[in-house]
């Protein structure tokens, strides 16, 4: 065993100060020496470090960060540095099962993908393609979720698929489409290099993006230090740094933003130059938020207005300015509303599309930027319009079919509305892959009851034995990062090769293996009837070649991106065409959004009501490339705390675990660091209920229940936070999956559910 630093106890490694040009550090883990290395990059978060897998004998014997890499400059973090192992587990899937008598029993490939085949044509027949959805993930690759767009879009034609992108940052991508017109993040990591500050709205960034925490300290750490803003009910690790701390009741994002918004604007801090010329809308903003006064900020959301008054001077007076949302605004109250008004800071201020201030509507997982991109999650590939007929044309010249075959009469079906048609008996056949619903989903006793119903198929494909593949028909097992080729993009537009390193073990296939022969065995065909994929994609080069010609023109533009050009250096961001060969670090650096009628990638919504509008709605607001500037008033939370539920509880992660754990869980370093689920409460509470650390405690929602042991401290009266990690594959003794307790409501405009807040009571238990 040899590494470069014990990443459990040491989780950020030393500093190394700096201004402009951040130092490499090469990271390193390895527990035997490599035969070779084989380049790839990180999936355990959206980050996307650059990293070298080292193999011996065909086996994963470590990792290295990749020195030449912009998006990590050879660091990794705990998960990046441990997470591998999980590829050696001894209980991977290694064959497909079929559920038989109410058993799963091992099958052949043939066995089951013909099952497959023969649900899906009786389906198609006797209920149309409506009856057919699919479920995936943030976690495949891009040619994976391409050939599962086509697949869906124009073999089947349903438009019941989405990813379980929609429970982690459809936010992200509704509040740029919002503002900017298409999804893809303004900025580059390298602006934190020079900002002179930062704001994290709902990101505990430090635990969850380790290595872009790195940066942030090493900046902390040099000369001139950003000022640094979070807004977080917790004392996170990112907290602990901040130069001011905002603490808000959960659920009043759009309180507080609209209070540091109207500072600005009172202040006279914002660049009216940049107003005029390059955004629509700020009159009514500045209406909106003028009732928002620091005293009544502070009534509602409980922040000190003197604080609220510091965090606005640092956001109002900086020259550059670097922000960051994430989960505890997605998944909480007024989400897209709230994630717009980080944007409209910038927009106001004229604080984007130039060396040191950027934007990030943080991505969560490492490939949810793919699902996007590619329409996998409903969206159409190359963030184009399911609104707007020319766009729909050119993906009918692409795929060579009939416009009407690719399903655009309505907005595309989200994940909580294909549950929910799964729960009623309209869809008859989910294929879910590479999520675990029965984990991740809100309101689990509800949701553990879908699967089980006699009239839906389930598929499930994934690597590893689940929660969720213990309840579906055929199991299918599948190669993950590794042991496959295939390309992923990180928050920051970056793009990554990821070359195959080992074969995967028994004879688990790659999904995109998976989504090709279905394709042949449903015998798929164009207008001019050749096979749809299976004539030109032999591999997963040929399916990245022809996702390039989908980009061309599009934001997301990969035309002058190729295997051969990722591969031996560094990641590149997109757009990276003729005009920008070696890729481009800001967007919308001429003030020219995305928001023409013929280019944006949605037609909007209404931020309050989600009501979908059309492209007549929008020949009236066309901004002809001007960005939105768009303000909503607060709303409260559907559940609050009341006499019989009177604490609020909120949801989220640690440093050590990746989601459920079937990585994370399988690394014994990992799992020793973060063994079980906790609840965390403040010590006013503790006192109160007269609990103290490691009681078991009894969490009650009108859901239902869990046990967890408790863990004093870091966390505002009144609130108290779960991690969601832990499920009950490894053999748990009692119910402690937080989503037991969750509510099933979500965003209007983006459809995200609302993890991030329900009302519980809470009473010591006896061991
Ligand atoms: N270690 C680790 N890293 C990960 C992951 C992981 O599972 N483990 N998952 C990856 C993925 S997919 C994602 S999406 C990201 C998520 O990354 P984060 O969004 O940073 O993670 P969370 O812990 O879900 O939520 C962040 C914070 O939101 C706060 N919060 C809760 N309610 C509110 C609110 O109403 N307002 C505000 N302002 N804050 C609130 C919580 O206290 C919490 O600290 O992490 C990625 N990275
Ligand atoms: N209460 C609460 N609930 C939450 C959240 C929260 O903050 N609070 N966060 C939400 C968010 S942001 C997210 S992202 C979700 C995550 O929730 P999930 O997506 O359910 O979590 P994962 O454990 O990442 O599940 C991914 C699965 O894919 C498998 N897998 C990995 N690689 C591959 C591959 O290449 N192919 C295939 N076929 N399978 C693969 C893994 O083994 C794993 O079982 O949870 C959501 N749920
Ligand atoms: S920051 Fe994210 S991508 Fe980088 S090593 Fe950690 S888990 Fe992997
Ligand atoms: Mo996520």
């Amino acid at each position: 065993m040899k590494e470069t630093r014990d990443s459990i106890q040491d989780i950020w490694g030393q500093r190394t100060g700096y201004e402009g040009d951040w130092p490499v550090r090469v990271d390193e883990r390895i527990e035997e020496e490599p035969d070779h290395w084989v380049q790839s990059a990180c999936v355990l978060c959206s980050n996307g470090c650059g990293m070298d897998i080292g193999v011996k004998d065909g086996r994963i014997v470590g990792v290295r960060g990749r020195a030449v890499d912009s998006v990590n400059h050879g660091r990794l973090g705990p998960k990046g540095l441990h997470g591998w192992v999980a590829n050696n587990s001894q209980d991977r899937l290694t064959r497909p099962l079929i559920r038989r008598n109410g058993k799963l029993e091992e099958a052949s490939w043939n066995e089951a993908m013909d099952l497959i085949v023969q649900k899906s044509k009786e389906l198609v027949e006797k209920h149309t393609a409506s009856s057919i959805g699919f479920y995936t993930s943030g976690q495949l690759f891009l040619e994976e979720y391409y050939a599962l767009g086509i697949v869906g879009k124009a073999g089947l034609g349903t438009p019941h698929m989405d990813g379980n992108t929609r429970l982690c940052t459809a936010t992200a991508a509704a509040a740029l489409k919002v503002s900017f017109g298409s999804d893809g993040q303004p900025g580059s990591y390298s602006d934190l290099d020079t900002t002179e500050a930062i704001l994290h709205v709902g990101h505990n960034i430090a635990s969850q993006q380790t290595v872009l925490w790195m940066r942030v300290l090493d900046r902390l750490a040099g000369p001139n230090p950003p000022k640094l803003v979070v807004i977080d009910p917790r004392a996170t690790y990112t907290a602990e740094k901040a130069t001011v701390h905002l603490a808000p009741r959960v659920g009043t994002n759009v309180p507080v933003m609209n209070g540091i918004l109207n500072l600005i604007i009172q202040a006279g801090q914002i660049n009216q130059e940049y107003i005029e010329a390059h955004t629509v809308g700020f009159e009514e903003l500045k209406q909106i938020v003028a009732k928002w006064t620091p005293e009544r900020v502070e009534h509602l959301s409980g922040v000190p207005a003197a604080k609220l008054r510091e965090a606005a001077h640092i956001l109002g007076t900086c020259k550059t300015l670097v922000s960051t949302a994430l989960q505890g605004v997605y998944q909480s109250m007024q989400a897209t509303a709230a994630a717009v008004q980080v944007n409209n800071l910038h927009l106001l201020r004229g604080l984007l599309g130039h060396p040191g201030s950027g934007i990030y509507q943080m991505n969560g997982q490492p490939t949810a930027q793919n699902t996007r991109e590619c329409g996998a999650d409903g969206d159409l590939p190359g963030f184009r319009n399911w609104g707007n007929e020319d766009h729909i044309k050119e993906l009918a010249a692409l795929w060579n079919l009939h416009p009407d075959q690719i399903p655009h009469w309505a907005p595309p079906t989200h994940a909580m509305q294909i549950w929910r048609y799964c729960e009623q008996g309209s869809i008859k056949l989910l294929w879910i892959s590479g999520t675990n619903p029965l984990v991740s989903l809100p309101d689990l006793d509800r949701a553990r009851k879908i699967p089980a119903k006699e009239d839906l198929f389930v598929i499930v494909q994934d690597a590893f034995p689940t929660e969720t593949t213990a309840l579906a028909d055929v199991v299918l097992p599948a190669a993950i990062w590794g042991e496959k080729t295939g390309c992923f993009t990180n928050v920051g537009r970056t793009v990554h090769i990821s070359h195959k390193a080992i074969d995967p073990p028994g004879e688990a296939r790659s999904d995109f293996d998976i989504f090709v022969d279905y394709s042949r065995r449903m015998d798929f065909r164009d207008q001019d009837g050749n096979s749809l994929l299976t004539s030109t994609w032999q591999t997963t080069e040929d399916a990245f070649n022809a996702w390039r010609e989908c980009t061309r023109g599009r934001p997301c533009d990969y035309t002058g991106l190729s295997y051969a050009k990722l591969t031996g250096g560094s990641g590149i961001q997109w757009p990276c065409n003729e005009q920008y060969p070696d890729g481009k670090k800001h967007l919308y650096e001429d003030g020219v959004f995305n928001t023409n009628i013929d280019y944006c990638e949605t037609y909007g919504h209404d931020l309050e009501t989600g009501a979908a509008r059309n492209q007549d709605d929008y020949k009236l607001i066309d901004p002809k490339g001007k960005a939105f500037l768009k303000g909503i008033d607060y709303e409260p939370p559907h559940e609050v705390p009341d006499k019989q539920y009177p604490l609020w509880l909120t949801t989220g992660r640690v440093v050590f675990h990746f989601h459920t754990r079937t990585k994370t869980g399988r690394s014994k370093a990992l799992q020793e660091a973060a063994p079980d689920s906790y609840v965390q409460l403040s010590t006013e509470d503790a006192a109160c209920y007269g609990i103290a650390d490691g009681d078991m405690v009894e969490v009650v929602s009108r859901r239902g229940k869990v046990l967890e042991p408790a863990r004093v401290g870091d966390i505002e009266p009144g609130l108290i936070f779960i991690p969601f990690h832990y499920g009950y594959w490894d053999k748990a003794d009692r119910p402690r999956a937080v989503n037991e307790l969750t509510l099933t409501e979500w965003d209007p405009v983006s459809k995200q559910p609302h993890y991030k807040y329900a009302a519980v009571h809470i009473r010591k238990v006896n061991a």
